[in-house]
């Protein structure tokens, strides 16, 4: 039996990632698909450790980088492959591809290095769908309900992951959905559903 789907969700800080996560958890739960709703960092036991020192904490950007992949290798091992060999959908709020450009593109470490590590982390696991939400990075942050510190980091910064992400996008165009995270709401939620439906139910009747 195929291995059950996992989506994630990236974007600036904002961009309305948590929002659209949880609806297409609502919207798959409702035609009866099991999902495992999840995000990083903090979706494991070591996660719920860790998320405050990584939101919180002043760190060094290798430290941080270290504890990102922690996070991940552990929230891969108890969570995300668990769940998926039980068939149940994984839809992860950030994945492997936060650290890609937050690490490296936002703090300038290596990227090659990253993806190395991010292989170890993830057991070489990739989503089958990544749905970016893009926006210029003054709408979403003008937006972010929870700041962290990553928040008064510069507009360069934050453009230099907004930048970030449309390359990766750009090099996988089959897992990327980029969706214009401008748009309203019920206009996201339809694009995704369309998506999702399209991707998986159908292939699969
Ligand atoms: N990070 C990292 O550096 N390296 C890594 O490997 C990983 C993460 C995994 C985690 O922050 C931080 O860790 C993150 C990167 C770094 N920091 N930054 N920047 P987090 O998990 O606490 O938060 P976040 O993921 O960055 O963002 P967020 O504030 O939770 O935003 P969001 O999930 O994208 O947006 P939202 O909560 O769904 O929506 C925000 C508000 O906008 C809310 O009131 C919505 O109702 C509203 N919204 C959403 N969509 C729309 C539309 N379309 N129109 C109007 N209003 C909307």
């Amino acid at each position: 039996m195929p291995h059950a789907p996992l989506i994630t969700f990236e974007g600036v800080e904002g961009a309305g990632k948590t929002t659209l996560a949880h609806h297409l958890a609502e919207w798959l739960r409702a035609q009866g698909v099991p999902v495992r709703l999840t995000r990083e960092p903090g979706g494991s036991a070591l996660g719920a450790h860790l998320r405050p020192i990584l939101l919180r904490e002043p760190l060094d950007a290798w430290a941080e980088l270290f504890l990102f992949l922690a996070d991940r290798r552990q929230h891969t091992l108890q969570v995300i492959l668990p769940a998926r060999e039980q068939g149940v959908w994984v839809l992860c709020d950030r994945y492997a591809d936060s650290t890609l450009v937050y690490q490296g593109y936002g703090r300038g470490l290596d990227i090659p290095l990253i993806r190395r590590l991010n292989a170890i982390a993830t057991d070489n696991l990739a989503p089958d769908l990544t749905v970016l939400l893009d926006l210029p990075v003054e709408d979403a942050l003008a937006r972010a309900d929870a700041p962290n510190r990553f928040e008064a980091e510069t507009l360069a910064f934050h453009n230099r992951i907004r930048a970030g992400y449309l390359e990766l996008a750009r090099t996988e165009p089959n897992r990327f959905l980029v969706l214009d995270g401008l748009q309203p709401l019920e206009v996201l939620k339809a694009s995704l559903e369309q998506a999702v439906q399209e991707r998986f139910l159908d292939a699969g009747k």
